[in-house]
C-alpha cells in the first residue's frame, strides 16, 4: 500500500504563491487545495484553467491572487491547450509544468474528448480535476459527477435522477501514467501526489473530491469535516493508479476493516443537497458501497 503523506505542517514550505485574498467563498475546498498544491508544484508552472470557480478565484491582473502564470481557456479545450503549451515549452528546451486545473463540469462534461485525446497520446502534462459534484461558479447546476439522488437548481424536486460518472475510473482506463484521486479535506496528501506527479513523464490525472458550501448546503465550518466523512463511510476512496497498479491510500486503508466503516447517514444528514433522499434510495447506495468494499477486500487480502 502507497502514500502515507510524507509532508506535515512542520515541514510544509512557508513560500506563498497565492496573494492573501481572493474571491472565493469561505469554507471553500477549492482555495484550501489551490494554496498548497501551489506549494508542491512549485514556481515552474504554466497553468491551464477553463471557465470555473477557479478563474474566479485567480483573478485577473493586475488584481490576481494567484502569482503564477495563467492562461484562461475555452471550456471544452483545456487538455488541448495543455498540450500545445506543453510542446511549445519543448521546444523551447524548457522543463516547464504545464498543469490543467479544471472543474468537473470542464472535465467530466464539456472537457472529455480533449482529456480522452490527452490521453490516448499520453501528453506530459498534470491534470487535476476539482470535483464539487456540480457546476457551481454558474449557480449550482447539475453535472455528471452530481450524485445520484442530489439537489441542485437543475434537478427535479426529487433530486437526480441519473447514476454519477466515475471520472477516474473512466481516465485510467485510458491507462495514463499516473491516476490519484484526492480530498480537499487531506490536502498534504494531496500535495505529496502532486510531488510523485511532477517526476513522472507522460499524463498524470488527479481528481480531487472537493467540498463546496453553497453547493452542497453545509456550514462553511464542515468543509474539511464533511470530506472526511465521505472518505470514512467508504463512498468516495482515495488510492493511486501507476504502471496499471491500484493502491489505496492512507485514508480509505482503514476501511479493508469492515468494523472502521463510518455511516453514511451521518455523511448526507451534514447537507442540504440529500434532503430528498428516501429510505431506500440511501439504502441502495449503502448496498454499492458494501460491495466496492467488499471487492476491495477480496482484491487487496489476495496481494
Ligand atoms: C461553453 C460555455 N458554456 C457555459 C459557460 C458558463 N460557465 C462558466 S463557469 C461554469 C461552471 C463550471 O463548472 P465546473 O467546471 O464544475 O467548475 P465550478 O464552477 O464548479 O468550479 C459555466 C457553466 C461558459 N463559460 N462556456
Ligand atoms: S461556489 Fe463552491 S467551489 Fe465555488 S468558490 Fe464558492 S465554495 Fe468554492
Ligand atoms: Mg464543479
Amino acid at each position: 500500500m502507497s502514500v502515507t503523506a510524507k509532508t506535515s505542517v512542520v515541514n510544509l514550505t512557508t513560500e506563498e504563491f497565492v496573494h492573501p485574498g481572493n474571491r472565493a467563498c469561505s469554507g471553500c475546498g477549492l482555495s484550501i487545495l489551490y494554496r498548497i498544491g501551489l506549494k508542491a508544484l512549485g514556481r515552474n508552472c504554466i497553468f491551464v484553467v477553463p471557465p470555473s470557480c477557479l478563474t474566479v478565484m485567480q483573478g485577473l491582473y493586475p488584481i490576481a491572487a494567484s502569482q503564477m502564470p495563467i492562461l484562461n481557456g475555452t471550456f471544452a479545450s483545456t487538455a488541448a491547450i495543455a498540450t500545445g503549451v506543453r510542446a511549445a515549452m519543448k521546444r523551447r528546451g524548457k522543463k516547464t509544468q504545464v498543469v490543467a486545473w479544471a472543474g468537473d463540469g470542464g472535465t467530466a462534461d464539456i472537457g472529455i474528448q480533449a482529456l480522452s485525446g490527452a490521453l490516448e497520446r499520453n501528453e506530459d502534462i498534470i491534470y487535476i480535476c476539482y470535483d464539487n459534484e456540480a457546476y457551481m461558479n454558474t449557480g449550482v447546476q447539475r453535472s455528471g459527477t452530481t450524485p445520484q439522488g442530489g439537489l441542485t437548481t437543475t434537478t427535479p424536486y426529487s433530486g437526480k435522477k441519473e447514476n454519477s460518472k466515475n471520472l477516474p475510473a473512466i481516465v485510467a482506463a485510458h491507462n495514463p501514467a499516473y491516476v490519484a484521486t484526492c480530498s480537499a479535506s487531506y490536502p498534504l496528501d494531496f500535495h505529496d501526489k502532486l510531488l510523485k506527479a511532477k517526476e513522472i513523464s507522460g499524463l498524470k490525472y488527479l481528481h480531487v473530491q472537493t467540498p463546496c458550501p453553497p453547493g452542497w448546503g453545509c456550514d462553511e465550518r464542515m468543509t474539511i469535516k464533511i470530506g472526511k466523512a465521505a472518505i470514512d463511510c467508504g463512498l468516495f476512496d482515495l488510492y493511486e493508479i501507476e504502471e496499471g497498479v491500484k493502491t489505496l491510500s492512507e485514508p480509505s486503508q482503514k476501511l479493508l476493516n469492515k468494523d472502521k466503516m463510518g455511516s453514511l447517514q451521518n455523511y448526507l444528514d451534514m447537507q442540504t443537497r440529500f434532503k430528498a433522499l428516501t429510505a431506500e434510495q440511501i439504502a441502495a447506495m449503502q448496498e454499492r458501497i458494501d460491495k466496492k468494499w467488499d471487492a476491495y477486500r477480496r482484491e487487496f487480502a489476495a496481494q
